[in-house]
């Protein structure tokens, strides 16, 4: 397995080298790897704090004039040695930014910029010669190249998913130094592609750490009950490194201490017998688990349950469910940008169950790592979804790679929580051939990584027939669960015709209404007919709730959104400022009318069940 951590760096590395000399947009294609699971359950060393920047929209510390890579870019943090020497950045006079965090909410100058910055920071390290050392970035927005001590470790692409470096023979007893070049430039062929409702955050926007890691360690490991047994806990584990024999497992609280036997390859799949009490909204039961292997021991928290669908059913642990639900963006009044820490996720999610969710969409792309680990805690399911946003372009397949990079990426950090009960392939994509292929072939990839969950999209395409709505996207038929996403009151329709819509689903599958909403500014009042009033986005809601009352496959809804969050989009001055305000709250969390129908009628849907 070792080869597995090797490969990465290498891969990384012969794909930089092969990118020398090419144009940027030609460096495309990136690795997929299994991340090292649980960095937080590791030996580790922050790097979170203060970081030098250097603003680049030339990317001067990278290219040439003949527009080639430099040998000796920023990332050599090279010092003038002598008066006459000629270096025109210089890291340790640089201003400095907080990581995490997005640049555009810390730096008023860049609140609009998309491009590169250069961050930069210095370190003492205590090396360990038993130990191998892994560099872990929650992530970065969009393209990273990372350098330590003045060498590429490697590239990654893709805003929202964490990549990981072994650094192992580039770190140094003592003094060392890490440079990133992140570049969130927005270009046609990434994904999400140019185009989008949110801003575009850049920077190193979550944590990072180095990992210190027994020579041999436990890389990965799945733990979860069997699809059809909840008395069978199962799993898979992964070593990189010389095979030592065998992985423990230990429940303390189901006095369970189970030794593993890896293959050869250091690979072993497990079962055994045990009875935990299931995880659900009404009694999110994690248990400690820990791995005990070569010296190290990682711990986790972990909830068991089943998800299956049933016709038209969505089933929890074998008992019908109904998704009261909401979406959210990963987006804080605590950071006011881009949300990263378990407090953001505490408020984002707590707020989600004081207006009586048990369910959140987490929108348009993989959320930090808390925002899962918190939704588990808190007993809240969740739909995770990959940026495969609008228009990405369905016909090259390069940009496939990069949607199946970051979906590999989301499903191997997360497939652990109990919380998510879905990963979501694409948002409102259109009805054509290669758009089809392309999210078929992603849903064969998630099958293949992960056959306990269940798959859905949201989806935009309707026909509006003389009787209403008919669900009739192709994708329908490839998911397990079809969310739709549809704006009565607010893109189409008088919000008071609403109620009377009807929804016609011929694929005997549950249905989500994934979207639906209307943009108010929190304080501005009026009539039910003024746009952008509280009382507007309130009728929608009271309309759209008699709607969704009506439609017999519904499983649940998401309407969109928790809270106003930024777009450029949205240059309505006085309105929206650019924010959209589709928010039950304001972006500082004051509540708006609208929030207390959602309230009311998820109470009346909890009251019902009883
Ligand atoms: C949608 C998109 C979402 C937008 C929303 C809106 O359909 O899925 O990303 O923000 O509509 O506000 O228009």
């Amino acid at each position: 397995m070792k080869s597995k951590l090797f490969c990465f760096l290498l891969c990384s590395l012969s794909l930089l080298s092969h990118a020398e000399g090419t144009n940027k947009q030609e460096t495309d294609k990136t690795v997929t790897q299994s991340l090292i699971q649980n960095p937080s359950g590791r030996e580790s060393t922050s790097l979170n704090g203060l970081w030098s920047y250097v603003v680049d929209p030339y990317e001067n510390g990278y290219y040439n004039h003949r527009y080639q890579p430099h040998t000796d870019g920023y990332f050599k943090n090279d010092k003038v040695k002598s008066p006459s020497d000629l270096i025109e950045y210089n890291f340790d006079t640089a201003d400095k930014i907080n990581v995490p965090g997005d640049w555009n909410t810390q730096k008023k100058e860049l609140y609009l910029y998309e491009g590169t910055v250069w961050y930069h920071k210095e370190f003492t390290f205590q090396k360990q010669s038993k130990k191998r050392y892994v560099v872990n970035f929650g992530a970065v927005n969009y393209q990273a190249i990372v350098y330590v001590n003045g060498v590429k470790v490697g590239q990654h692409e893709g805003g929202f998913t964490s990549f990981q470096f072994e650094i192992t023979d580039l770190l140094k007893q003592g003094d060392n130094f890490i440079t990133v070049k992140a570049d969130n430039r927005r270009e046609r062929n990434q994904v999400p592609t140019v185009n989008t409702d949110w801003w575009n955050y850049g920077g190193i926007t979550r944590e990072v750490s180095i990992l210190a890691l027994p020579k041999s360690h436990l890389a990965d490991y799945t733990i979860q009950v069997a699809k059809d047994n909840t008395n069978l806990i199962t799993g898979k584990l992964t070593v990189d490194g010389k095979n030592e024999g065998k992985v423990t497992v230990v429940i303390p609280e189901l006095d369970i201490k189970k030794k593993i036997k890896l293959s050869k390859n250091g690979e072993a799949s497990f079962s055994f017998k045990a009875r935990p009490t299931l995880w659900s909204p009404e009694n999110p039961k994690l248990y400690a688990v820990e791995f005990h292997y070569n010296g190290e021991v990682i711990k986790d928290t972990i909830g068991f349950r089943t998800i299956e669908t049933d016709g038209e059913d969505i089933k929890l642990n074998g008992k019908s469910v109904y998704l009261r639900g909401i979406s959210i963006h990963e987006e804080s009044p605590l950071t006011n940008g881009r949300a990263w820490s378990e407090e953001d996720a505490r408020l984002l999610l707590t707020w989600a169950k004081e207006l009586g969710s048990n369910f959140v969409r987490l929108a348009h792309y993989p959320h930090n790592e808390n925002m899962l680990r918190v939704a588990d805690e808190l007993g809240l399911m969740v739909w995770s979804e990959i940026p495969v946003y609008w228009t990405v372009l369905f016909d090259d397949e390069n940009v496939y790679n990069k949607a199946e990079l970051q979906l590999t990426e989301m499903i191997s950090r997360d497939k652990n929580r109990a919380s998510i009960i879905m990963w979501s392939m694409a948002n409102e994509t259109p009805n054509e051939t290669a758009r089809l292929t392309f999210i078929t072939n992603l849903i064969k990839k998630t099958r293949s990584l992960d056959d306990t969950r269940l798959i859905t999209a949201a989806m935009d395409t309707q026909s509006n027939s003389k009787n209403g709505m008919v669900i009739e996207d192709p994708l329908a038929s490839v998911v397990d669960i079809i969310g739709i996403n549809s704006y009565c009151g607010w893109y189409f329709a008088e919000p008071e015709t609403c109620s009377d819509l009807t929804w016609e689903s011929s694929y005997n599958k549950p249905v989500i209404m994934s979207e639906l909403g209307a943009g108010a500014l929190q304080g501005k009042h009026g009539e039910s007919n003024e746009r952008w009033t509280e009382e507007y986005q309130a009728s929608v809601y009271k309309h759209n709730l008699a709607m969704v009352e009506n439609i017999s496959s519904l499983r649940g809804l998401t309407p969109w959104i928790l809270k106003d969050f930024r777009s450029p989009r949205r240059p309505l001055k006085n309105i929206q400022d650019f924010w959209n305000r589709k928010g039950l709250l304001s972006e500082t969390g004051v509540k708006k009318q609208a929030w207390f129908i959602l309230h009311d009628f998820y109470k009346k849907i909890e009251e019902a069940k009883k």
